[in-house]
């Protein structure tokens, strides 16, 4: 093995640039990366809706705290308002769910009172808690989220809602609907039946209110790459085939192959793939392929779609203290978070809107949500038609006809041939050993002549921050850190820093 061994990335998001900088700051000097696209980032990515910088990926740093290395970056490189930097920020622990301030908009057009529907949310925001408590427990009643939040609301609202009338009762349903929409968006998933209810509680969260970037979340990547020595990224290079264990060729165990036929032969490569891509290309990527308990994790973790559908208006109809607009329908007290018709119906899949703060900086706009299949369908319509069927719904909702939006933005992370969706949750009957598979290098074997030829970062090989920023960072300083260690117990002084 080379002492200074030839390390290829495949992926320049957060996780391969992660990996990268690690390695450089420790001496490597063949690192390369090699990027599908254009750009950097992958799945942080700003972009603009009129005049403001708005976030078509990821929005938040969750979890802004000394804990959380994305945070401690942003803040050594100022990309934080004030506000985010503050001790009491910092130390707000609200486990994941920020206290936003909602408007609650009902599909009769009424505006409902929001203290009016404590009862569905509290017990919505208790099982949410419950869910989380199987993993370490074991032996949870169901194997997917949505049906234990279904059979518990059934059971708790027969005794304790016996005394509301009926059309109460059936608001407070509804609600639950609304809610389950929140949580796929949240979870990335299509509906919280495909949710594992035995793994739900892996995911950790960090003290801190989220934050946001004010200039843009790809600040931070500006700013790393700014630290990589110039030309390790080769963009445009979409890579077709790993060929690993390439025992004849001793020196260089490893041939990547690109879409173009260039090859390069390397040491290790460290794949950061989205575990979409994973699931969709794992047959063609890798040869020999992927060890079966690796791709039975691959296949068990879920990975859906979260989009967003920006919408500017000239003046707001929420009020000026709402940061979150909830639209419940009337029509599903039956607690459902699918859709029968996705064509007809995709629409009442979006849960409601985030407010866009502050109105200085944004101007009156909202940031709507929607999850799953209804999600990936919303993608092949066009611009035009989504902004139809939003100013319709709002309409409906509000009970004003004549609100306009201004423009509309959505992101189209299903359809993103380098993403295939957006994040990774727990799929049913997931456990913390998929994680462990996923993150795994090849061969398996220790005892193999030439360990680590290929290992595996990125948001969904963490095992507790998978689906964020910093879960991804975090992993490709993981996967750095197993190769530098690798190499300084066979050669200490090697590479040297
Ligand atoms: C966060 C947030 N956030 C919203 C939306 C999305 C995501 N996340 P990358 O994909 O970045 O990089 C891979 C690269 O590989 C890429 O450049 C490709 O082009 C390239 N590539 C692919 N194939 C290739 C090939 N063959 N050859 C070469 N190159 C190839 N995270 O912290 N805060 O607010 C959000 C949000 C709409 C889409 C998010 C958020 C997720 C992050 O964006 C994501 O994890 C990382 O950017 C991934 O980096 P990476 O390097 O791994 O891959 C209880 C409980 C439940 C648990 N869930 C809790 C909820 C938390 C998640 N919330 C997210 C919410 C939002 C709104």
């Amino acid at each position: 093995m080379s002492a200074n061994p030839n390390i290829v990335i495949v992926g320049c998001g957060i996780s391969g640039i992660a990996a990268a900088r690690r390695l450089v700051k420790a001496g490597f000097q063949n690192v390369r990366i090699l990027e599908a696209t254009a750009r950097s980032g992958g799945r942080i990515k700003t972009g603009r809706l009129g005049d403001s910088i708005v976030e078509i990926g990821a929005n938040w740093i969750h979890g802004p705290s000394e804990g959380n290395p994305v945070f401690c970056l942003a803040r050594q490189y100022g990309l934080l308002d004030p506000e985010a930097l503050t001790p009491e920020n910092q130390a707000m622990d609200v486990g994941g769910h920020p206290p936003w301030v909602p408007n609650v908009f009902s599909s009769s057009g009424r505006k409902l009172n929001a203290e009016d529907l404590q009862p569905a949310l509290e017990m919505f925001s208790e099982l949410l808690c419950e869910s989380s408590e199987f993993h370490s427990q074991g032996g949870e009643p169901w194997p997917n989220v949505g049906d234990f939040i279904r059979s518990e609301v059934q059971q708790r609202a027969a005794e304790m809602w016996k005394d509301m009338d009926a059309n109460t009762r059936s608001l407070q349903l509804c609600v639950i609907s609304n809610m389950l929409k929140v949580e796929c968006c949240v979870n990335g998933s299509h509906s919280l039946d495909e949710v594992g209810l035995g793994a739900f509680g892996l995911y950790k969260t960090l003290p801190g209110l989220d934050c946001t970037f004010p200039g843009g979340y790809e600040g931070l990547i500006k700013n790393l790459m700014s630290e990589l020595p110039g030309g390790l990224v080769t963009y445009n290079r979409p890579v077709r085939f790993v060929h690993w264990n390439n025992t004849e060729k001793r020196e260089n165990p490893v041939m990547v192959e690109c879409d173009d036929g260039e090859k390069f032969a390397a040491d290790h490569v460290i794949v950061t793939v989205p575990l979409g891509y994973l699931k969709k290309h794992h047959s063609t990527l890798f040869h020999p392929p992927l060890p079966l308990h690796k791709l039975h994790s691959v296949q068990r973790l879920g990975f859906g779609t979260n989009n967003k559908i920006y919408v500017e208006f000239d003046s707001p109809w929420w009020d000026q203290d709402c940061e979150v607009i909830y639209f419940v329908w009337e029509d599903e007290d039956a607690m459902v978070d699918q859709v029968p018709d996705v064509q007809g119906s995709w629409i009442k899949k979006l849960f409601g809107f985030t407010v866009l703060k502050p109105t200085e900086r944004y101007g009156h706009a909202l940031c709507g949500w929607i999850a799953g299949h209804e999600s990936e369908y919303m993608e092949t319509l066009s611009e035009q038609e989504v902004t139809h069927a939003i100013t319709q719904l709002i309409r409906r909702f509000t009970g004003n006809p004549i609100i306009t939006p201004r423009r509309v933005l959505r992101s189209q992370w299903f359809h993103d041939p380098w993403t295939c969706g957006s994040y990774s949750y727990p799929g049913k009957g997931c456990s913390v050993q998929d994680l462990e598979n996923m993150m795994e290098p090849l061969p398996v074997k220790e005892s193999q002549s030439q360990p680590l030829q290929v290992l595996f970062a990125g948001e969904a090989t963490h095992p507790y921050y998978y689906s964020t920023v910093h879960g991804a960072f975090l992993s490709g300083c993981r996967e750095a850190d197993r190769l530098i260690s690798h190499y300084s117990s066979i050669s200490p002084s090697q590479p040297a820093k």
